[in-house]
């Protein structure tokens, strides 16, 4: 039994990136179960960095085999750049990567679809999805009738899959389109188009279950690398202005294949504040000068789409709930350089919704919406402390900090990070 999980506890963007580099090194294999292309894990690798979208975080350590389970949803051509361009950096040892035949495929209606939709919801604001696809593959998905999975490119039958669902696509694509917008897709095209992805990534594609379960029942190490952060769950997230996969703990089972018996020791990744990309409540929200303090020293910008991240307080409310939800063991406290010099920090410990104090986590995004924030204020630090390399020569008020963050969400602080390379790390305890 050695499965490890890194989950994010807000809304993604908590450096889960840094922490999954690092844990590679004591692991066998490492897994990415849910998402697509929309995740955006920065690596800094001695003076190199690396921007991974798709491929799990361990393609950059060499030795360890890399999955894309059947969770997923996959977009090949994005798969090949990020393959390419890790080569011409000298990383071509991929006979370590195995992509599930179970992922869904993001074609070129999705992406259509993606926009089209304006992602509006039902409750009046946009999501602000990363535009990658990602809802209408997962809704494919569900749907059945016009789902392909990547086994599906082998068979003999693939051309006429593609025409079958380019057909019905273009139908709902001129309804969902302005007139002068709607270009119908190709079928001929696409099927080439994906054929040639198909040949390209053919030596990877392995039935992952089986891969994974042989793995665990021999006791090989296996990390699961979270993207997004659990807020983001379709089921137990902000919902509806979440991503369209089981982000928090409890999805990883479900999109990996491998049962949570094998599952051992499960890692929060935590901001020491908070962002949010897109749209949807944020009660902690700072759209000021703090806010904007916060987005310069952290460079708080989206990794894929470039997007300025909203920005703000910690929020203890959502991570205690967030935490217990993914069974979190201890937690990592990331980017807590970002916070110096800021005149005073706050944490939210508490809501008040319609006139009552709580610190449960609305289920409704209605009651999330009227939450104001009952916050805590904790005494700074002005010291740039990204040099610092153990716990006793942080600042007080920075050790403060994060004693208090590990209190109230009621586990273990195991790491702080400081900076975005490998030994800007600290352990704690
Ligand atoms: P989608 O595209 O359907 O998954 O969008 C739905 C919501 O999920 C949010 N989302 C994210 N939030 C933070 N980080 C993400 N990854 C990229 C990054 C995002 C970027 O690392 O910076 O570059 O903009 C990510 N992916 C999805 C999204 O903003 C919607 O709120
Ligand atoms: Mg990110």
């Amino acid at each position: 039994m050695s499965g490890t999980c890194v989950i994010g506890l807000q809304w993604g963007d908590e450096a889960k990136g840094k922490i999954v580099d690092l844990l590679t090194l004591r692991h066998d294999i490492v897994v990415r179960y849910q998402g697509g292309a929309n995740a955006g894990h920065t690596v800094k690798v001695g003076n190199e960095v690396y921007k991974l979208s798709l491929l799990p975080s361990g393609v950059l350590t060499p030795g360890v085999t890399c999955v894309i389970a059947g969770g997923v949803v996959f977009n090949p051509a994005k798969a090949i750049e990020e393959l390419d361009e890790l080569a011409t950096r000298g990383l071509d040892d991929y006979d370590n990567l195995k992509l599930s035949d179970r992922v869904h495929v993001i074609f070129p209606w999705h992406f259509a679809e993606d926009r089209a939709m304006d992602s509006s919801t039902s409750d009046g604001e946009n999501i602000g999805t990363t535009q990658r696809g990602i809802g209408p593959c997962y809704r494919d998905k569900v749907g059945r009738a016009f789902a392909i999975r990547l086994g599906d490119l082998y068979r003999p039958n693939f051309r006429e899959r593609v025409e079958h669902v380019t057909r019905a696509k273009n139908v709902a694509l001129a309804a969902m389109m302005p007139r002068d917008q709607f270009v119908p897709l190709n079928a001929a095209d696409i099927y080439e188009e994906y054929k040639a992805y198909a040949e390209r990534l053919k030596p990877y594609v392995d039935d992952t279950n089986e891969y994974l379960l042989s793995a665990a029942e021999a006791g090989k190490r296996i990390l699961f690398e979270g993207a997004q952060g659990a807020l983001l769950d379709v089921d137990h997230g902000t919902y509806p202005y979440v991503t369209s996969s089981n982000s928090s703990g409890v999805g990883v089972s479900n999109g990996s294949g491998v049962p949570g018996k094998y599952i051992d020791h499960v890692i929060g990744i935590v901001k020491a504040y908070s962002t949010r990309v897109g749209g949807g409540p944020f009660p902690t929200e700072q759209d000021n000068a703090i806010g904007q303090q916060i987005r310069d020293q952290g460079n708080e910008y989206g990794t894929v789409t470039k997007r300025p991240r909203r920005c703000g307080w910690l929020d203890a409310v959502a991570i205690r709930y967030t935490a217990r939800l993914s069974g979190v063991d201890s937690i990592c406290v990331m980017l807590l350089d970002v916070l110096s010099g800021l005149d005073e920090l706050k944490i939210c410990t508490a809501y008040e919704i319609d006139g009552k104090q709580t610190i449960q986590f609305p289920s409704h995004v209605d009651d999330l919406r009227n939450a104001t924030p009952i916050y805590e204020t904790l005494p700074s630090w002005q010291e740039d402390i990204t040099g610092v390399r153990e716990l006793d020569d942080l600042p007080a008020n920075a050790r403060a900090y994060i004693e208090r963050v590990g209190e109230i969400v009621g586990v273990p602080v195991e790491m702080v990070s400081v900076g975005p390379a490998r030994d800007q790390t600290i352990p704690v305890g």
